[in-house]
Formats: structure tokens, C-alpha cells, sequence
């Protein structure tokens, strides 16, 4: 198709420049690139004490989540992308804020009047407090491009891991406690 075009183009003696600034493949409509984003995750005291790394598409992030043994109690845990990319404040993590937009829906992905666009699975920590995860929404986008609203917005985004389970149905935040680590997205 497009040496035909050439063609014609060389015919008529016009349009080349145009031609020559065909993107490659790979930049065409539909095919964003979405290099993974990685951020830190911190304790109560600020320490780091694993990886967040981000794939963001058109209708998902995934979010894979590595903790290292020894910071968090077995079992359950709720995780929740929170409105602010603030892990500052340590040991309460407030200033992240509450879920994204936990102000126009009800928290929770079992709620009839939910979920907000942070919420999220439960992740698992092991019997050695570590943490392998790999969890996804399709409520928001990484990127502004990718789906509106983005969590690289300019205030940025938290990863918030709280002490207990989310039951996914209570208000505001299903139950899960204490925010016990805190990752920022910014
Ligand atoms: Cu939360």
C-alpha cells in the first residue's frame, strides 16, 4: 500500500515529505508503549521493604506487589490505590488520603453501591510475612491516555497495604485497619 502510494506520489511530484513521516509500526494508534513503573514500598517507620511495579493498558493495571519477610502478620491483607502520592507521614500514611474517588461510589467490590476506584483484591503475606502478588483492576489507568482517572495524575497515587483483610463491603475501607505500608505512584 504504501509503495503504491510512493508510486503515485512520485508520479504527481508531490506528498513525499508527508510520506517520509509515516510513524513506525510500533507508534501507530492503539499501541502505546507501557514500560512498567516501578516504586518502593515503605513501613511505619519509612523503611523500604519491597517492590510495586505497575503495567498500565487501555483497560487494566496490573499491579505486582513484592514484600520482603518480616514486616507484615500472615495472612491477609486489604491493598487499595489511595488518591495522594504521599507516604511521608510515617507511621499513619495519611496524607495519601482516602481511596480514589471513595466520594462519588461506596468502597467495595462486593457492594451493590461500589466499589470506589481504589479498590482492590486482598493480597496474601506467607507464613514469613513475604508477600508475591499479582493483582489488577480495570477501574482506573496508570496513565491519564490509558484511562481516565489516571493514577500518575499530578498529585499522584498511593499503594496502601492495611494491617487486616478488606471484607469489601464496609464502610469506608471494608474493615482492613491500620495502614501498615505505603508505596507512591508519582
Ligand atoms: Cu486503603
Amino acid at each position: 500500500m504504501i509503495r503504491t502510494l510512493s508510486l503515485a506520489a512520485l508520479i504527481a511530484g508531490i506528498a513525499l515529505p508527508a510520506l517520509a513521516q509515516t510513524p513506525p509500526p510500533s507508534a501507530q494508534a492503539g499501541q502505546t508503549p507501557q514500560d512498567p513503573y516501578q516504586a518502593q514500598f515503605v513501613d511505619n517507620e519509612g523503611k523500604t521493604i519491597g517492590r510495586l511495579t505497575l503495567r498500565g493498558g487501555e483497560s487494566a493495571v496490573v499491579a505486582r506487589i513484592e514484600i520482603q519477610p518480616g514486616i507484615l502478620k500472615p495472612g491477609w491483607h486489604g491493598a487499595h490505590f489511595h488518591t495522594v502520592g504521599d507516604c511521608s507521614d510515617t507511621p499513619k500514611f495519611q496524607n495519601s488520603k482516602g481511596h480514589v474517588n471513595h466520594d462519588q461510589s461506596k468502597h467495595g467490590l462486593l457492594n451493590a453501591e461500589g466499589p470506589d476506584e481504589g479498590d482492590l483484591p486482598n493480597i496474601f503475606a506467607a507464613a514469613d510475612g513475604s508477600v508475591n502478588a499479582e493483582i489488577s483492576t480495570f477501574l482506573i489507568g496508570l496513565r491519564a491516555q490509558d484511562q481516565e482517572p489516571g493514577l500518575l495524575d499530578a498529585d499522584g497515587s498511593a499503594l496502601v497495604i492495611h494491617a487486616n483483610e478488606d471484607d469489601h463491603m464496609s464502610q469506608p475501607i471494608g474493615g482492613a485497619g491500620d495502614r501498615v505500608a505505603c508505596a507512591v505512584i508519582k
